[in-house]
C-alpha cells in the first residue's frame, strides 16, 4: 500500500514555484477584465479581451530574471474564447523579444493544460501572444502559470 502510494507520488510533475503570480501586468485589451488576473492564482478571475483586434497579448514583468520552461494556461471553456493558436515570447529589456514556444491550432481538451519547451535563459519579461483564438475578438485566460 505504501508502495503504490510512493510510485503514485513519483509520477506527479514536480512544477515548483509559478513565477509569474503577482507579476506586473499589462495586455492589448482589459476592458472585461485585468490582466493582473491572469497572474493572482484564482481560477474565477480572468483577464478578459473584449473586442478588440488580433492579436490579444498579455506580458508579465518580473522582478528578478527567471528560466521558463513549463507553463500552465487555464482558459474559459475548451470552446469559448480560446487561444488557439499563441507564441510565448521572453525579454530582458521590454523590446526584443526572443521566441520560446509556438502552438497552432491547438485542441483543447481540459480548461487547464501545460506546456514544456526548452530554454536556458533568464527572462524579466514574458508575453504570451495570441495570433488566433475560438472568437477573433474576444480572448480571455483564467490563469497563466509558469515553472523553471
Ligand atoms: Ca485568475
Amino acid at each position: 500500500m505504501l508502495a503504490n502510494r510512493m510510485m503514485m507520488a513519483a509520477a506527479v510533475v514536480d512544477e515548483g514555484v509559478d513565477f509569474l503570480y503577482g507579476a506586473t501586468a499589462t495586455a492589448n485589451n482589459e476592458t472585461e477584465g485585468a490582466a493582473s488576473n491572469a497572474f493572482d492564482a484564482d481560477n474565477d478571475t480572468y483577464w478578459y479581451s473584449f473586442n478588440a483586434s488580433s492579436p490579444h497579448w498579455v506580458k508579465a514583468q518580473l522582478s528578478s530574471a527567471k528560466t521558463g520552461t513549463r507553463y500552465r494556461l487555464r482558459i474559459y471553456s475548451v470552446t469559448d474564447y480560446a487561444p488557439l493558436s499563441w507564441t510565448i515570447l521572453g525579454s530582458n529589456n521590454d523590446s526584443d523579444w526572443d521566441t520560446l514556444d509556438t502552438i497552432t491550432s491547438h485542441s483543447w481538451s481540459s480548461i487547464e493544460e501545460a506546456f514544456n519547451f526548452s530554454n536556458s535563459t533568464s527572462y524579466l519579461y514574458y508575453k504570451i501572444n495570441i495570433t488566433d483564438g475560438s472568437h477573433n475578438n474576444q480572448m480571455i485566460l483564467r490563469e497563466w502559470k509558469m515553472y523553471e
